[in-house]
């Protein structure tokens, strides 16, 4: 993982230096232009949380009255559950069939909608009552990650492909390649809708990019390195990657937790650029 961390920073300096070098032109010149205006951001630690170590966290939400909605894979272990933000506390739980691994979640009207690893099957939830479940297929390649502007649905398939997805017929409506100054970005997990945005976990890399949904350009990139290495240092060698942000958008609270991880983060971003 942290090879991972260390592969994407040599990956974008590379992407930087060469576009920069076939232009011609010095860096500045190449981030004024501003198709290619990417913003960078650190972030500032507001509150820590307890968060289920056993949660191999693939989907994650933030519901209402400080709950959230949770979707957990593995085989045998995978689950949706409403969590009581403050405590951590699994407040409802749906065990899945245990041939099913979890993957992404996210919440239009009064329905969760969640996808599988390596199926093309999804479910829907009532968001009251996790056992009113119905079934649905997809087109994308794999189910990974899910958000929702409220209107359509946001899906990745861990390649680098965007998808927006009809909610009634769970048809593709479109697609967009995410890309970074003209290099495609793959590996897209978790994503969170966020005032225009979609925010996506790229797997295994301590970053979140923020990606513009009609073009696929990344807007942003997040670097949140330093929340899985004080884990890692203060004893929890158990832990996956960082995936899971959540949108409390009435407050402007922003959540992030990873797989397995004892904790999720109330952070707020700082940019560094
Ligand atoms: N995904 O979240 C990246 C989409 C899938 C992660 C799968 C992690 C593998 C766990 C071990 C699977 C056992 C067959
Ligand atoms: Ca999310």
């Amino acid at each position: 993982v942290i090879a991972g961390a260390a592969a994407l920073a040599a990956f974008l300096l590379l992407a930087a230096a060469y576009a920069t070098r076939r232009a011609g032109s010095p860096p500045t010149a190449l981030l004024a232009h501003p198709a290619v205006a990417t913003r960078f951001f650190s972030f500032d630690l507001v509150r820590e949380y307890p968060h289920d170590p056993d949660a191999f966290t693939q989907g994650l939400l933030y519901a209402e009255n400080d709950t959230l909605f949770e979707s957990t894979g593995l085989y045998h272990r995978s689950s949706v559950r409403k969590v009581d933000l403050q405590t951590g506390k699994v407040l409802v739980n749906h065990q899945m069939d245990g041939q099913m691994f979890g993957e992404g979640l996210t919440l239009l009207g009064d329905r969760l909608f969640q996808v599988t690893w390596l199926k093309n099957e999804g479910f829907i939830y009532d968001q009251h009552n996790f056992s009113k479940r119905t079934s649905f297929t997809h087109k994308m390649r794999d189910g990974w990650g899910l958000a929702t502007d409220g209107k359509v649905l946001f899906g990745s398939d861990g390649t680098s492909m965007l998808y927006k997805l009809d909610p009634k017929s769970l048809e593709v409506m479109k697609v967009v390649t995410v890309k970074y100054h003209g290099n495609e970005v793959p590996y897209l997990n978790e994503l969170e809708y966020i005032d225009g945005e979609v925010w996506a976990n790229v797997w295994q890399t301590d970053c979140i990019a923020r990606v513009s949904p009609e073009d696929g350009l990344v807007v942003g990139w997040i670097f949140l390195h330093e929340l899985r290495r004080q884990l890692w240092n203060s004893g929890n060698t158990n832990i996956d990657v960082l995936n899971g942000i959540a949108w409390d958008e009435r407050n402007h609270r922003l959540f992030v937790t990873g797989k397995l991880w004892p904790k999720l983060y109330q952070i707020k971003l700082r940019a560094v650029d």
